[in-house]
C-alpha cells in the first residue's frame, strides 16, 4: 500500500517574518526535508491567491485581519494579505526540499473562495483534484505534516478522512496559528475523525 507525505503551506508568509506568520513554523523544515527521503510519494501543497483575494480584511472594507465575515459558503476568517501569487511569501521556505516533490498542488486561486483543505475549497465541495491524483496512482495512506494545524493542516485531514484514506498527522512536524481555541478545537475534531496523532 502506498503512502504519501503531504506537505501543507511551508511557505515564506507562514514563517516568522512572514504576512501570516505561525509562530516556529521554520523550525518544522529539516523534519520534513528528513521524512521526504524515506517517501514513497511526496506532494506538496501551495496556499496561491491573487492580490484582491475575498478572504483578505484588505478587501472588506472597515473589516480588521483575523475577523470574521460571512461568505456565500459560510463563515469565513478575514487574514492578512498573504501568498500573493508569484510573491516572495508565497514560495516556498528556502529550505524546504521542494526538488523531492512529486507534484505541487495550488489552492485558494478563486478570488471569491478561500480553500484550506488540499482536497476541496471551503464550500466543501469544489475539488482541487488532488483526490483524483492521489487515486491514481493507487495511494491510500496519507502522512500529513506542515502549516497550519488548525486550519489547513485540520481542513485537509478532515477531507481526507471523509474521502476514505488512512490519515497519520505528525504533530510535532505542524505548528498552529491557534486563533480564539481553535487549535483545542482542530485536535478534537480530528480525534472524533478517528485521524492518528503522532509525534507527541
Ligand atoms: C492558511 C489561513 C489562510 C493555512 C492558509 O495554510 O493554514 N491559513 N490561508
Ligand atoms: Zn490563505
Amino acid at each position: 500500500m502506498t503512502q504519501a507525505l503531504i506537505v501543507i503551506d511551508v511557505q515564506n508568509d507562514f514563517c516568522p517574518g512572514g504576512a501570516l506568520a505561525v509562530p516556529a513554523g521554520d523550525e518544522i523544515v529539516p523534519g520534513i526535508n528528513a521524512l521526504m527521503d524515506s517517501a514513497q510519494a511526496v506532494i506538496l501543497t501551495q496556499d496561491w491567491h491573487p492580490r484582491d483575494h475575498s478572504s483578505f480584511a484588505s478587501q472588506h472594507p472597515g473589516a480588521a485581519p483575523f475577523g470574521m465575515t460571512q461568505m456565500p459558503y459560510g463563515p469565513q476568517v478575514l487574514w492578512p494579505d498573504h501568498c500573493v501569487q508569484g510573491s516572495q511569501g508565497a514560495a516556498f521556505h528556502a529550505d524546504l526540499n521542494v526538488d523531492r516533490a512529486d507534484m505541487i498542488i495550488r489552492k485558494g486561486f478563486r478570488r471569491e473562495i478561500d480553500s484550506y483543505s488540499a482536497f476541496f475549497e471551503n464550500d466543501r465541495e469544489t475539488p482541487t483534484g488532488l483526490e483524483g491524483y492521489l487515486r491514481t496512482r493507487g495511494i491510500s495512506k496519507l502522512l500529513l505534516v506542515g502549516l497550519a494545524t488548525d486550519f489547513c493542516v485540520n481542513f485537509t485531514a478532515l477531507d481526507a478522512a471523509r474521502l476514505g484514506f488512512s490519515v497519520e498527522l505528525r504533530l510535532d512536524l505542524c505548528r498552529a496559528i491557534d486563533l480564539d481555541g481553535s487549535l483545542d478545537q482542530a485536535l478534537a475534531g480530528m480525534k472524533a475523525a478517528k485521524i492518528r496523532l503522532s509525534g507527541v
